[in-house]
């Protein structure tokens, strides 16, 4: 079997997607998703100019072989750009083995640990009030976890806050737009939310937050200590995990479980926060960190540590990723969570895919392969459009952290 043709496919169905298509001699294709938020172009360079080139005539089953030779034979190993094209191209392999075996991806994978994935989706609100009606809004929706961010009295264009509720996008402009950041404000205001929350619809769902690499380790500490009461199911990103042993600092002083990964590409980003127990969710997703391939071994370590998965699912991560992740949720056998920010109309129009939600959970479909594909003639019809992340400042002017 051969890889006759590959080619990358940008699109902006209401946000820019990087998409990796895979044809074979034997009439089969897979779909890899290469998106990387506000640096897309990167991405399909490196995929155009220096993959496709090496992947014309290798064979399309030899997947852990062409991820060996995409990763060591770079030479230059890691990093967003590099692990996302790996990723792609071994996404769109495994969708090719899995339709060539009949099979649903979940079923190569060693087959279902669970019958459906428990997601959580974002509320958010400009003030306490409108956030605690979001989350009242995701509760009726059967939502079993919702995570809750709000705007915060003195911070202009709090982390988290968006126009509409069911929809979040921060990749909102042609250059970065500025927003604000006060860590004594966010301190003292978060815990009251969460003791909001908990005050309205007690102690049934769960509820995580979001720090978004904003507090250092110590503040971090101080904010699990003080929403220990509340019992969140995580604590996310709260300090940059750059330093992996700032987490011990962390975790010396509370019980709040953590989550940290989605700006993860390899097994070594995680691997001593990991190994030290300093975190209780790994949040590394398909696109992220090198595919399916990857992924997999990450959550096996994870596995020895008790540490379980809490996929990435933002917006900016396409119905491919989504799809993708969750036939690895419905195999992996230490499953945290998974998170589902939903995606436009357009772009659920642009990849047709087979999974669904249902009461709080996605079910992924039985379709061979991963169960997403790409309607070329309509992502034909939405041209990429330059939109970056913000950046965050302080009050003075200081750059931090987004
Ligand atoms: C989350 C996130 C994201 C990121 C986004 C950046 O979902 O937890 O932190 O929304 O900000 O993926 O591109
Ligand atoms: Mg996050």
């Amino acid at each position: 079997m051969k890889i006759t043709a590959a080619r990358v496919i940008v699109t902006c169905p209401g946000r820019n997607f990087v998409t990796l298509k895979i044809e074979t001699d034997q009439g089969v294709y897979g779909i890899g998703d290469a998106t990387l938020n506000g640096r897309e172009l990167a991405v399909a360079s490196y995929l155009t100019d220096h993959v496709i080139p090496c992947l014309i005539g290798m064979d399309p089953q030899r997947i852990e072989d062409i991820w060996q030779y995409l990763y060591r034979g770079a030479y230059w190993r890691r990093g967003p750009v590099t692990m996302r094209a790996v990723a792609a191209v071994d996404v769109a392999l495994w969708d090719i083995k899995a339709k060539m075996a009949g099979m649903p991806l979940y079923q190569l994978l060693g087959g279902r640990s669970r019958d459906a994935v428990m997601v959580y989706g974002h509320a958010n609100g400009a003030d306490i009030e409108q956030t605690v009606d979001a989350v009242g809004q995701y509760i009726d929706m059967g939502y079993k976890a919702i995570r809750a961010q709000s705007g915060v009295p003195g911070v202009e264009k709090a982390y988290g806050v968006s126009g509409g509720t069911l929809h979040y996008e921060p990749a909102d402009a042609a250059l970065p737009t500025v927003t604000g950041w006060d860590t004594r404000k966010s301190l003292n205001f978060v815990p009251k939310l969460f003791e909001k929350l908990r005050d309205t619809y007690g102690f049934d769902h769960h509820l995580l937050h979001d720090g978004h690499h904003r507090y250092t380790p110590q503040e971090a500490a101080n904010l699990g200590k003080m929403l220990e009461p509340f019992q969140l199911f995580w604590l996310e990103d709260m300090t940059p995990a750059e330093n992996q042993e700032a987490f011990r600092l962390i975790r010396q002083h509370t019980v709040t479980p953590l989550a940290v990964g989605e700006i993860f590409n390899t097994i070594w980003d995680a691997k001593d926060l990991i190994q030290n127990q300093l975190i209780d969710y790994i949040r590394t997703t398909i696109v992220g960190a090198g595919g399916v391939t990857h992924l997999r071994r990450i959550a096996d370590l994870a596995s020895l540590y008790q540490v379980r998965t809490g996929c990435h699912g933002a917006t900016d991560l396409s119905p491919v990723t989504m799809g993708t992740a969750l036939h690895f949720d419905t195999w992996v056998p230490n499953f945290g969570i998974q998170e589902y920010m939903r995606h436009t109309d357009e772009t659920d129009a642009v990849f047709p895919h087979d999974y669904h939600f249902h009461d709080g959970y996605l079910h992924c479909g039985e379709t061979p392969g991963h169960g997403v594909d790409i309607d070329e003639d309509l992502a034909a019809r939405y041209p990429y459009k330059p939109a970056y992340l913000p950046v965050a400042r302080l009050a003075d002017g200081q750059l931090w952290n987004w």
